[in-house]
């Protein structure tokens, strides 16, 4: 019944549920008077933000304003007051969506998905986190289940601890992505959950950027560690000794509490149900990090290139489990084959950094993965337990990914998150724009359709075959010879010159452009302009790890590296994958899901400021095309049918239809509306379906069948 809830539904807000303060603009944007004007739009986004009304409604998009502060709207009376409730009925809340996405799973029995989207710093994590909360609270639990619901809880805490950072723009920024089921039983029991994670932002590991930090969990660990943990593993409590965690220069966050986050970490892993030896191991991993991060080289007496901190490779070797001798000479050599003959060949400094930095990505990268498989494993559906409720269970998914950004310098990081949410774009415009104008041409409905901008355009120049910026990559990644950085930018302006969104220095007279440098490409993406530098593009997609240090690793007794890097990988001779492969899989994951999607379209007012900039919330209105959602749910359908569901469902209300329609579904329609008093403007009769404008037509209908129920029922009973 999702789809009931658009336009014209606040006008039915039963006046004793609101108070003047909720009154304040409207809650559906359907309702504006001046619904074409961007201004009247902004005004009535700024009035409300200004009463601590940061939700507002396009039809079944939830608009939500981050408010940079708590607010008291998340208790749980707050979670009591929207259960079972309607839209209409009550102001507009993330517990609104939430709910009705649960009942429209429950009546349907179909899955449901409730996708975010907003950039970085907007608010979705936190909005994700709370959809999750609601249904902790509020779905039935039997004490079975209750150790689901809170494995459910505490896994956030410990992904984003290994998954999240500081960056210029969001304190806890997502650098994952995350897509999440939360499966329920027939009785709208959750029984089971299973998260699929995208693409971690590795790099972070051993760069970041000034003003910025690593993931969280290096700094809990250092922070909460109790003394003899760190002794064991070789650390000291203070992140300015490590240079991983340097970079940036900025150890410590005014908004975050690493000690108290260290202990919600430990005790989350311990209510997932990770083993000691596990915790153990996972611990070794962030420390030797740490130490790699501190492995440093310098010349040997006869000019060769080695490892001059040798505690740092003693703690390396017992943190990791393996040889140390062995890691010695993989860090410092690489193994070759020849015309079939191995060969050892000494690393340059440059190159032992570069292999040392790609082994501490590699560990975090793979030591997340496996996290996220550890996580999966503890809230995976046990059908020993609920063998009754197997093959009638239906899920909610819920798309978290990380929002789309731009700093001063941009590289494949960024661009790889902002193709994501570029493709995100995609599915919304696909979901609330197109299907909808699509449908009404396929059913014959006149329709004065409303333009928007498709950012398909963009997505090609991106994923293209052949032609693509990733196909290129790939190909210059694969390519013999000396690929560089700047051959393949070389490519991209040979193939890609001219295209209306791609931008480099060069002009069509020859001349140069100032706004991008030499080593850059500029994307005209939906939600602005980026300039990416191609430094490390090469490297980053082909992700390598030299051979030797591969095997060394392989080698390790440590159970969770053991887990991580199989040993079938150095002797398979595969070709090597990029970092595209994993990437592609993400959109046909979330396209396969998307049955019924709730949007959530979070506004970004300024980072820690409570004040309205309305040049930056213009400027979002704009490019997420609020304007013309407004506009195509304005002139729609609220709700629409299968004629045959339709009938079914509501035949009882009408002499004529009840008990069977006998002739063409569309004329059984036809009489049933007529005897309910349908006026024309309400509804609209397409090939297949009946398309109803207004929720109130049908909520009064659904009324009378209510009403109709008991009556229903003790026939039944009676003839029983
Ligand atoms: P994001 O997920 O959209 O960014 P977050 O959900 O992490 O953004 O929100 C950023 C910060 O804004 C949070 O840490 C809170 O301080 C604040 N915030 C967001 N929503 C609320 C709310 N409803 N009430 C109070 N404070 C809020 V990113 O992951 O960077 O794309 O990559
Ligand atoms: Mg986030």
């Amino acid at each position: 019944l999702l789809w009931i809830l658009i336009p014209g539904r606040v006008h039915l807000v039963m006046e004793s549920t609101l108070t003047a303060r909720d009154r304040v603009g409207v809650q559906d944007f359907v309702l504006l008077e001046n619904y074409t004007s961007e201004a009247a739009f902004i005004e009535n986004l700024r009035r409300r933000f200004g009463e601590n009304l940061i939700y507002t409604y396009i039809g079944s998009v939830l608009v939500s304003v981050n408010p940079n502060k708590d607010l008291e709207i998340y208790s749980k009376a707050h979670m009591e007051r929207y259960r079972g409730v309607s839209f209409y009925e009550i102001s507009p809340h993330i517990y609104a969506v939430s709910d009705n996405t649960y009942r429209a799973m429950r009546t349907e029995r179909r899955d449901q998905c409730i996708l975010i989207s907003g950039e970085s710093g907007a608010g979705k994590t936190e909005v994700s986190k709370k959809i999750l909360q609601y249904y902790a609270t509020t779905c039935p639990v039997t004490d079975h289940l209750s150790t689901l619901r809170d494995r459910l809880l505490q896994s956030n805490p410990v992904l984003e601890a290994f998954g999240n950072a500081k960056t210029l723009r969001n304190d806890n920024s997502s650098r994952f992505g995350k897509y999440m089921d939360v499966q329920f039983d027939f009785r709208g029991a959750p029984i089971g959950g299973h998260i699929l994670n995208y693409l971690l932002e590795k790099s972070r590991v051993v760069h970041q950027n000034h003003g910025e930090r690593n993931f969280h969990i290096f700094y809990q660990l250092l922070e909460g560690g109790e003394q003899d943990l760190l002794s064991k593993l070789g650390l000291e409590r203070n992140a300015q000794k490590y240079q991983y965690l340097v970079k940036g220069c900025c150890p410590r966050v005014s908004s975050i509490n690493d000690k108290n986050d260290w202990r919600t970490v430990r005790k989350a892993l311990t209510v997932i149900g990770f083993h000691e030896d596990e915790v153990e191991d996972l611990l070794n991993i962030i420390a030797s990090v740490l130490h790699l991060g501190n492995t440093q080289f310098g010349e040997g007496k006869n000019g060769e290139n080695q490892i001059t901190t040798e505690p740092q490779l003693k703690y390396l070797s017992k943190l990791l489990g393996v040889d140390g001798a062995a890691l010695r000479e993989a860090l410092t050599h690489k193994k070759i084959t020849a015309k079939g003959e191995e060969m050892i060949s000494p690393l340059s400094f440059e190159q032992a950094v570069a292999a040392r930095d790609a082994l501490a990505k590699a560990v975090y990268g793979r030591t997340f993965t496996w996290l996220v498989v550890k996580i999966n494993q503890s809230l995976a559906f046990k059908d020993d337990v609920y063998n009754s409720s197997k093959g009638s269970s239906s899920v909610i998914g819920l798309l978290d990914i990380y929002g789309f950004e731009v700093f001063q310098h941009n590289s494949f990081e960024q661009f790889c998150i902002n193709y994501c949410n570029e493709k995100l774009q995609q599915l919304f415009i696909e979901l609330t724009l197109k299907s909808e104008q699509e449908e009404y041409e396929a059913e014959g409905i006149t329709w004065e359709p409303v333009k928007y901008f498709d950012n398909k355009i963009i997505c090609d120049l991106v994923e293209g075959k052949h032609k693509g910026l990733i196909s290129i990559l790939d190909e210059e990644c694969l390519r013999p010879g000396e690929p560089s950085d700047i051959s393949f930018l070389e490519k991209l302006e040979d193939t890609l010159g001219g295209h209306a969104h791609f931008v480099t220095h060069k002009l069509s007279n020859g001349k140069t452009r100032k706004a991008v440098s030499r080593e850059e490409f500029k994307l005209i993406h939906y939600a602005g302009e980026v300039n990416y530098s191609v430094n490390g593009f090469l490297d980053k997609n082909k992700d390598l790890l030299y051979r030797n240090l591969k095997e060394v690793i392989c080698q390790s007794n440590c159970q969770v590296l053991s887990q991580c890097f199989h040993r079938e990988e150095v002797t398979d001779q595969k070709r090597p994958e990029t970092v595209r492969y994993t990437h592609t899989h993400t959109h046909t994951h979330t396209h396969t899901h998307s049955l019924i999607c709730h949007l959530s379209v979070i506004i970004h007012p300024v980072k820690s400021i409570r004040r309205f900039d309305e040049a930056l919330v213009r400027h979002q209105v704009k490019y997420l095309g609020l304007m013309e959602n407004l506009r195509v749910r304005r002139a729609g359908f609220a709700y629409r049918r299968h004629y045959e569901t339709f009938l079914q469902r509501y035949k009882s209300l009408c002499p004529r239809t009840w008990p069977n329609w006998q002739g063409r579904l569309a004329d059984g329609v036809a009489t049933l509306v007529q005897h309910l008093g349908y006026k024309p403007e309400e509804y609209k009769l397409g090939k297949t379906k009946i398309f109803i404008r207004f929720p109130k037509t049908l909520f009064s209908t659904e009324d009378s069948l209510e009403a109709r129920r008991p009556a229903l029922v003790l026939t039944l009973q009676t003839s029983w």
